[in-house]
């Protein structure tokens, strides 16, 4: 039996995230895919009950503490996603590692680098794609609902914006895949099926599920 494939999808708030990965599951599912949907921060959890209260400004917590939370609500669910990639499932996993190093990196915390915020991904599965939905600040702002929680403001965006590019040219050729998302959600979405199925076509170049190491930062 052929693996899943795990495809993770990026961008800033609002970027259209959310809505591009459910029509994606939709499409893969109608195609006689098995399909699962993951979302982070998973705020299910105990320790996703944590990171909500902190991104709704209902409690304070240290930068460091925060961070090692993120990556700790991804390694609770780490084991089952390799579980379920074997057993032949498609994973789509709505933001990810990366999102993990660069909101942290991008708070004005001199002792929080992108270095140190990418360590505790190391060792997690490595996406076999990572779509990167590309947005201005601005443009994110307009769409609904930004600005309630704890990093929708301008000058976060921003920074963000310039770090996902940064750590996105750390990454190993042909892991990331940049998309425009200024467009309408289906010239988007038919933008991003195309790159999947190739994606998904190709996994047996791939091979088995790799895991993600250290970046030279
Ligand atoms: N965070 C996250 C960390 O700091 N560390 C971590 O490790 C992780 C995983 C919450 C915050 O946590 C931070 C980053 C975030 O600041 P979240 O819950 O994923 O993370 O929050 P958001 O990114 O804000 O999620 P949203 O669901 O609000 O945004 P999406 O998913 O990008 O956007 P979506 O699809 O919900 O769409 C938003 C609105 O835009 C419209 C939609 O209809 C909707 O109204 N829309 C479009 N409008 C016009 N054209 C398009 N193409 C559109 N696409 C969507």
């Amino acid at each position: 039996m052929m693996r899943g494939a795990l495809i993770v999808v990026e961008g800033l708030d609002r970027a259209g995230k959310s809505s591009q990965c459910e029509i994606l599951r939709d499409n893969l599912q109608k195609s006689g895919r098995s399909v699962k949907y993951v979302r982070f921060p998973d705020r299910t959890t105990p320790i996703g009950r944590l990171i909500d209260g902190y991104l709704r400004g209902q409690s304070q917590l240290d930068d460091h503490s925060v961070h090692l939370l993120f990556s700790a609500n991804r390694w609770e669910v780490a084991q089952s996603i390799e579980q379920d990639i074997a057993n032949g499932v498609t994973v789509i996993v709505d933001r990810y590692s990366y999102s993990g190093a660069v909101y942290s990196a991008a708070k004005a915390n001199p002792n929080l680098s992108l270095n140190w915020a990418w360590q505790p991904e190391i060792g997690l599965p490595r996406p076999d794609l990572c779509l990167f939905l590309r947005i201005s600040p601005d443009e994110a702002a307009k769409r609904g609902g930004f600005g309630a929680e704890r990093y929708e403001n301008e000058t976060m965006q921003r920074r963000v914006r310039e770090l996902f590019q940064t750590i996105f040219d750390l990454q190993p050729s042909g892991d990331v895949h940049i998309i425009d998302a200024e467009g309408s959600i289906e010239d988007v979405s038919q933008g991003i099926r195309k790159i999947v199925v190739n994606c998904i076509e190709r996994l047996h170049t791939i091979g088995a599920l790799r895991k993600l190491g250290p970046i030279p930062i």
